[in-house]
């Protein structure tokens, strides 16, 4: 299997994140993908390459122009605007959100814009987070272009940091830009004529499907935590279906917490039955491994021979498929259930 992944993936690095009212170790560190590279690396199979570089045009269909030059610029502003020595800036995030009755202007002060384009506190901006974000989203992109082009048939990327929380002018649940988004309209623009996002992070991919909302093109299915107990909260529950053009093109399985396995394939099938339906060109993949039972953040208890069945059941779609990386906290285990789900879909899919 073809991985595309950039070292610079590995250099944001956040201090720290709020936790009911206290800092704690940030969950999404660089280890996780250090450690998913070392175990696919420790074994035969994988092959690994570079994403050439980003494609800006593509960036800016998804995502709001002025958003990605807040993106570029944000980290500058932050360290003029609160100071510190060279490494010695802390991380930005926001603290005061624009009010929805506000008017929708693009504010000019950091703080403001920070509350602007951010809608949690739980992710931080860095010095390096656009250089580890831009990287994840040029091999989300590359990988595209290989399965649409025929070239390949399943490809991972390994995207650090996530991505299915981004909207199209927001950053939040540790998210910045939308990988899966960005893949799947580079397969639309290669040649694709219909994608499927299959979204199974233990978060709702709030920011995949408001992207895609709207649309009749890529169908966006998300099997995840319910909304109504579970972060992000006001995205991802079942009444939301799409809306013009893309009515119908929206599904969502929320689950209870502490969803096992059993419960979990019933959901599987039901979305694994509507992108069969859909018949889609390209499949993508956003898999978050935080459903794992001894994730810090997931109430789901999903084992690692759980993440081979996962993968075995959506490789038997039989559709070119990519890979993007979400969530997943547990490190130590990180690497096995990755392993185990890639393997699985390229068995099941071969
Ligand atoms: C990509 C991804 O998985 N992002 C997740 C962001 C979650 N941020 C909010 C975390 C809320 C933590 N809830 C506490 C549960 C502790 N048992
Ligand atoms: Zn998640």
């Amino acid at each position: 299997m073809r991985v595309i992944y950039d070292p610079a993936v590995l250099k944001h690095t956040a201090r720290g994140e709020l936790k009911h009212g206290r800092i704690i170790p940030a969950r999404e560190r660089p280890e996780r993908a250090q450690m998913i590279v070392e175990r696919l690396q420790s074994i035969e199979g994988f092959d690994f390459s570079m994403p050439p570089n980003l494609d800006m045009d593509l960036i800016r269909i998804v995502h709001d122009a002025d958003y990605v030059a807040f993106l570029q610029s944000v980290w500058t502003d932050w360290r003029n605007t609160v100071g510190g020595d060279d490494g010695d800036t802390p991380d930005a995030l926001p603290l005061t959100f624009m009010a929805r009755s506000f008017p929708n202007q693009p504010p000019s002060a950091i703080a403001a814009k920070l509350g602007y384009y951010g809608f949690d506190a739980g992710t931080p901006i860095t010095e390096h987070t656009w250089t580890s974000a831009s990287a994840a989203a040029a091999s989300a992109i590359e990988a595209a272009r290989l399965i649409a082009g025929g070239t390949e048939r399943l490809v991972f990327a390994l995207t650090r940091p996530p991505g299915h929380h981004a909207a199209h002018d927001q950053f939040g649940g540790y998210c910045f830009l939308n990988n899966a988004a960005l893949a799947a309209q580079t397969a639309l623009n290669a040649s694709a004529e219909r994608v499927a996002i299959l979204d199974v992070d233990y978060h709702h991919g709030n920011g995949s499907q408001s992207i895609f909302y709207e649309r009749a093109d890529v169908l966006v299915v998300n099997i995840h935590a319910d909304p109504s107990f579970e972060y992000p909260f006001f995205l991802g529950h079942a009444d939301e279906t799409g809306r013009g053009a893309g009515e119908g093109a929206n599904v969502n399985l929320p689950l209870p917490a502490g969803t096992e396995w059993p419960h979990y394939r019933r959901a599987l099938d039901s979305a694994l039955a509507a992108i069969t339906k859909f018949s889609p060109d390209v499949l993508i993949l956003s898999w978050g491994f935080d459903t794992f039972i001894e994730d810090p953040l997931s109430t789901f208890k999903l084992y690692t021979d759980d993440f081979s069945r996962l993968g075995e059941a959506i490789g038997g779609l039989r559709v070119p498929t990519l890979i993007v990386l979400e969530g997943g906290y547990a490190v130590d285990a990180l690497g096995a259930n990755v392993l185990n789900g890639l393997s699985a879909l390229a068995n099941g899919a071969g």
